[in-house]
């Protein structure tokens, strides 16, 4: 079976290096969450200061982003500023590294967001990544990556060779999608959104599914097709998500997996980040269903 460090031997070096930072932090993180799961500034089973998870993973992974040497640039949520690196490097990353920290204590889905890409600026169109992937904690860890391959899903194993192993390769989103999955609350829902939610329930007849984490209600949908909005709310018309670490990157992922992606006019990959924790609605899917929501919220 081919490991992930050889499927990905036809990347850039530097890209490979960078994928691999990620997926070689999983077993520590793994084996730690059980221990971490407390608040911040209480002591973990080491008898150590107890870091807030996020921040604990947060500095995992941009250590290992760090000792890659192509890394220029890191925008992280966890990080106020970018980090800059005064050697410059190839690469400005960009992650949630952990995004749905607050399923951790219901021990439900959660998992690391990374969009990654090579242009002098820091923040760029999500169209212009060079890659996209997540690494999902779920009953099994996976690791899904959208690169100049198209999708591949990689399996975490834990005997054996541990390393990832390919999965699924050439994923595509199945022309009929089967899910909805709601984000925010709906009594704040506007008129479009709710007349766009009632068209997935009462025409395209979709059954709701909903885990609170955008890295698993998106691999849900990358398997049984559907739509995931977390749409604009009457109190905040710019949604909950982040457009550089959370929606751009998975909005990669999707569309190269046969589906759509918008804010509710336009491509998620052609919104230009003004700053690095800007929000934007969120709705991602089947082209149809995506077509149908644009022209909902024109009306
Ligand atoms: P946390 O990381 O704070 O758990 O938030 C997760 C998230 O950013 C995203 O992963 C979910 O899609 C969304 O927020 C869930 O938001 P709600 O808690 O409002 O449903």
């Amino acid at each position: 079976m081919t490991t992930l460090s050889e499927y990905i031997t036809d990347l850039d070096e530097g890209l490979a290096k960078i994928i691999l930072a990620v997926s070689g932090t999983t077993d520590t993180i793994f084996a730690s969450l059980p221990h971490r799961r407390g608040a911040a500034g209480t002591e973990n089973i080491y008898g150590e200061e107890q870091k807030a998870l996020d921040v604990w993973t947060n500095d995992i992974l941009c250590e290992a982003f760090k000792a890659t040497g192509v890394v220029k640039a890191i925008v992280s949520e966890e990080l106020g500023e970018p980090w800059i690196n005064p050697e410059g490097g190839k690469y400005t990353v960009s992650i949630d590294p952990l995004d749905g920290s607050s399923n951790i204590e219901s021990n439900n889905l959660f998992g690391t967001i990374v969009g990654v890409h090579s242009q002098d600026e820091l923040l760029v169109p999500a169209e212009k990544l060079d890659v996209a992937f997540y690494n999902l904690y779920g009953p099994i860890t996976t690791l899904v990556l959208a690169s100049n391959k198209g999708v591949t899903e990689f399996v975490k194993h834990r005997t054996g060779s541990t390393d990832y192993h390919v999965g699924k390769e050439n994923i595509r989103i199945p022309e009929k999608g089967k899910l909805m999955g709601l984000g925010g609350a709906p009594y704040k829902w506007t008129d479009g959104v709710n007349k766009f939610a009632d068209y997935l329930k009462d025409e395209a007849k979709l059954k709701v599914r909903y885990g609170g984490a955008f890295v698993g209600d998106i691999n849900q949908i990358l398997y049984y097709g559907g739509c995931f909005m977390y749409p604009e709310l009457v109190d905040k018309p710019q949604g909950k998500l982040r457009l550089v670490i959370e929606c751009g990157p998975m909005s990669y992922i999707i569309e190269k997996a046969g589906g759509a992606s918008s804010n509710g006019r336009e491509s998620i990959l052609a919104l230009k980040p003004g700053e690095v924790d800007e929000r934007s609605p969120v709705y991602v899917g089947n082209k149809d269903l995506i077509a149908k929501l644009e022209e909902i919220l024109k009306l």
